[in-house]
């Protein structure tokens, strides 16, 4: 609280509504100009045949003393003139008020600070305030909310996450309903999983169609817009099929074969040789010769088979 030391029982307004002279002093001999008295009953009243203006005390403030016909009297500073006691921090400043008085006008003196970043400390009609700052406003520790406390976040914007839940900035997750993370779209793509059509992506995998184009997952129309080693199937890119898999043509597979509807280490042409271990006992899409005494494709003439060194007996 701001202190007045104007004098010990009066503050500045009430000295301002003081009589232009005190009591004591009109009770002394009057001049003509009823603003001018003598000194004689002030204590540090000099001796009239040895005064001067600098020997006469200016007291009380606001009042100029100078040496007159009487001695050491008393006139009234001017209007305006600023009090010598001032009041820091409490949007006022003290004037003399032409009368011998003191007043207080409205001055860019504002409040110390409350200590709260969120309020700012200003003058309002000479009131001190500590007016609240707007919600949103920056402080040290985030943002002023509505209350005037400084917070993590009030906004989704305040986050780097893009979710703030409590007034407190929430890490990204993958069902969050925000785009946020490493993720290329809300809640897919980077280490939440492949996006669908239409959804924002950097990479293929980051499309469920592993096919990323200008920016969004789409579709493949050939094994050209996939990456190495995956083939296009029905608009999506699907990884390339190690030999012994069922597939529909050579790009399919990651041997580029495709024999008899599986993927094979060779094209296997000949006769008596298959990609089927069914027929040579050796793994699926490795190819070998037939079975002996076998012919599944019906290629010994008459009752020839396989003789499982890839010829007919
Ligand atoms: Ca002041
Ligand atoms: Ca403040
Ligand atoms: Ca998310």
């Amino acid at each position: 609280m701001a202190t007045d030391i104007l004098h010990p029982h009066a503050s500045a307004r009430s000295l301002a509504r003081m009589p232009v002279l005190p009591a004591l002093l009109l009770a002394g001999t009057l001049t003509a100009c009823s603003l001018v008295t003598p000194l004689e009953s002030l204590e540090s009243g000099a001796d009239v045949a040895e005064c001067d203006d600098q020997s006469c005390p200016a007291t009380p403030q606001c009042n100029v003393g100078f040496c007159g016909a009487d001695g050491c009297s008393l006139r009234p500073e001017e209007a305006g003139v600023a009090a010598l006691q001032q009041t820091p921090n409490d949007c006022n400043r003290a004037v003399c008020d032409g009368h011998g008085g003191v007043m207080l006008i409205p001055d860019d003196d504002p409040p110390l600070d409350d200590g709260n970043p969120c309020t700012d400390e200003l003058c309002e009609a000479g009131s001190p305030q500590h007016r609240p700052k707007s919600e949103g406003a920056a402080c040290a520790q985030g943002v002023c909310d509505a209350s005037a406390a400084c917070v993590p976040c009030v906004a989704a914007s305040d986050c780097l996450s893009g979710v703030c839940q409590l007034a407190r900035c929430v890490p990204a997750s993958c069902d969050d309903g925000v785009s946020n993370g490493d993720e290329t779209d809300m809640d897919c793509g980077g280490s939440c999983g492949s996006c669908p059509g239409g959804l924002a992506c950097l990479g293929s995998e980051d499309c469920q169609t592993h096919v990323c184009a200008d920016g969004a997952c789409s579709t493949c129309d050939g094994d050209g817009d996939c990456p190495e080693a995956e083939w296009c199937f029905n608009g999506a890119c699907l990884a390339d099929a190690p030999l012994g898999t069922n597939c529909v043509d050579y790009a399919s597979c990651a041997s580029g074969i495709c024999v008899y509807g599986v993927c094979c280490d060779s094209l296997c042409e000949g006769t008596c040789r298959s990609c089927f271990g069914t027929y040579t006992g050796l793994l699926n899409g490795t190819c070998g010769y037939i079975v002996e005494g076998t012919d599944p494709y019906q290629e010994c003439a008459g009752a020839m088979t396989c003789d499982g060194a890839g010829a007919c007996l």
